[in-house]
């Protein structure tokens, strides 16, 4: 996982930012470890956002120690007061929405818009998820011997561990630990490192709605010193892991060795696909919000455009003209459209793909490419929106995720070329097409092999009632949000009920003599 983002100057004294603690078993406290780290403003390094304690195996411990007492009681909770408690969170998040999106703009560099959506995100997705809490629906079904009944519920599975990313960083912790609360777990969240000022947020939103202690505990640190802890600990059943594949490969391993239940939501390499019929102002419009939105730094991004020879060079000029024009900046000025990237490390990543794609690659480079160093950029991570043209299937930046404000047109001649293309990738979060052909887009939506497929928008952004997740290199077959993330936070028992009052046996054949 990448380091943390580091302050460049430290103009703000250490004594007048703002201390955050862990939150253990209902109390905020220090990490044993009495060491913190500065969470930094991506747009201005010179703003230290706030102190977050450097936590370390023995507070995890402390935490799965708390959530571990406070499970039996919370299990035994009935699912509906569970979730009065969640819904009263949602109220919370709602009132506090303006507080929490300025926090995340300043944490992790979104512009406010888009920061107060993903605020919203995790509202939608409280009120959705709570309302599992009068459904959590099981079966009944028939039973094959007289006077039996057999029916099926859903337990919760114990302590689960949530380990979360920097890009949605409250819509994300909500996708994982709502429905863990309202299928009767208790949780450790391990808080972004970039940005866990919105997970704090979050679980201290949680403690006002009178969620009881111990059910959340929140870990702040860096992913080597706590993520080993907390997915090897004996006492977690389950991890829930969004990020790079990397790390998501590692998770797996150990959960793996350890029999854990895992739920992966890693890279993506997501493609649009325009086609010679497209409303192409639509499909511009469409492919500069789903590539430079979150200055490019979502699973979900549009970073591969595919488009059809006959509109190829109308499309290309259309999209440069209009990138070249995207206002690049803090944030927090109203004005800007695209943020920051997230941290050093991420934008030498970036860089490193602009000069591969340039260099090595060798495809052409429309617009963008550098970083922006001067004036008002420079104390921070600013990238300048790329457009890479005239891209080949294979090239590394058609095959690689980059994570970053770079996008790259690759032309085709056939429906059935550009799918090739879309598919042709280790990942499979999601796709679209832009066609006014009702046959194209519904052979399309077939052939996609893609965990979410639009037709007429971008790659991004999926509703929190649907399930989110990807094929191949993306996940490991589970979906979060929908109704379908309570399969990841459950576990199926099945009840037999003999009311015939004699032994009746099962699997036992008629056998004639
Ligand atoms: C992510 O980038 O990991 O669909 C999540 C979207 C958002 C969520 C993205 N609702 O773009």
């Amino acid at each position: 996982m990448a380091k943390a983002k580091e302050a460049k100057t430290k103009k703000s004294s250490k004594s007048s930012t703002k201390t955050y603690q862990n939150y253990i078993g209902g109390e905020w406290i220090k990490s044993s470890s009495g060491e913190y780290f500065d969470n930094v403003n991506p747009a201005d390094t010179t703003d230290i956002v706030g102190r977050f304690p450097k936590s370390n195996a023995d507070d995890v411990n402390r935490a799965v120690e708390a959530a571990k007492n406070a499970a039996t009681k919370w299990r035994r909770t009935p699912a509906p007061k569970r979730a009065e408690l969640l819904f009263r969170l949602g109220e919370i998040l709602r009132d506090n929405k303006k507080d929490f999106t300025r926090d995340m703009t300043r944490e992790m560099g979104k512009v406010l818009k888009e920061a107060g959506g993903d605020v919203q995100e995790a509202i939608d997705c409280t009120y959705y998820t709570a309302g599992e809490g009068r459904r959590l629906h099981g079966f009944t079904t028939p039973a094959e011997m007289p006077n039996k009944f057999a029916m099926c519920v859903r337990q919760p599975v114990g302590i689960c561990g949530l380990i979360t990313p920097f890009n949605f960083p409250m819509a994300i912790p909500s996708w994982k630990l709502i429905p863990a609360l309202v299928c009767g777990n208790t949780v450790v969240i391990k808080s972004g490192e970039d940005v866990p000022l919105s997970t704090v947020n979050l679980v201290k939103a949680c403690e006002e709605a009178g969620i009881p202690k111990g059910v959340v505990n929140l870990i702040n640190g860096h992913g080597e010193d706590v993520g080993p802890a907390l997915v090897g600990h004996e006492d977690i059943r389950l991890i829930s892991f969004t990020g790079s594949t990397k790390t998501g490969q590692i998770i797996a391993e150990q959960c793996a060795r350890d029999n854990k239940i895992v739920s992966l939501e890693m890279g993506g390499k997501n493609a649009i696909i325009v086609m010679d019929d497209a409303d192409i102002d639509n499909a511009v419009e469409g492919s500069l919000w789903g590539a430079f939105g979150t200055s490019g730094q979502r699973c979900t991004a549009s970073s591969r455009l595919v488009v059809h020879k006959k509109i190829y060079k109308k499309f290309v000029d259309k999209l440069v003209d209009k990138v070249k024009k995207l206002k690049v900046g803090n944030g927090l000025d109203a004005k800007t459209e695209v943020g920051p990237v997230i941290n050093e490390d991420a934008m030498q990543k970036i860089l490193g793909y602009i000069h591969i794609g340039k260099n090595i690659d060798k495809a052409t480079l429309a617009c963008g490419g550098n970083q922006l160093t001067k004036g008002e950029y420079k104390t921070g991570y600013f990238i300048e929106p790329t457009v890479f043209t005239d891209v080949k299937p294979g090239m590394r930046i058609e095959q690689e995720e980059i994570f970053g404000p770079v996008t790259c047109v690759i032309p085709f001649s056939t429906l059935d070329e550009a799918i090739d293309i879309v598919n042709g990738v280790k990942y499979g979060l999601s796709s679209a097409i832009y066609t006014q052909d009702v046959n194209q887009s519904f052979y399309a939506m077939q052939e996609l092999y893609t965990g979410i497929c639009y037709v007429n928008s971008a790659t991004i952004g999926a509703e929190v009632h649907l399930p989110f997740g990807g094929t191949k290199g993306t996940g490991n077959g589970h979906r979060e949000a929908g109704t379908q993330v309570l399969d990841i936070f459950s576990e199926w028992k099945s009840l037999y009920i003999d009311y015939s009052g004699k032994l009746q046996k099962a699997q036992i054949d008629e056998v004639e003599i």
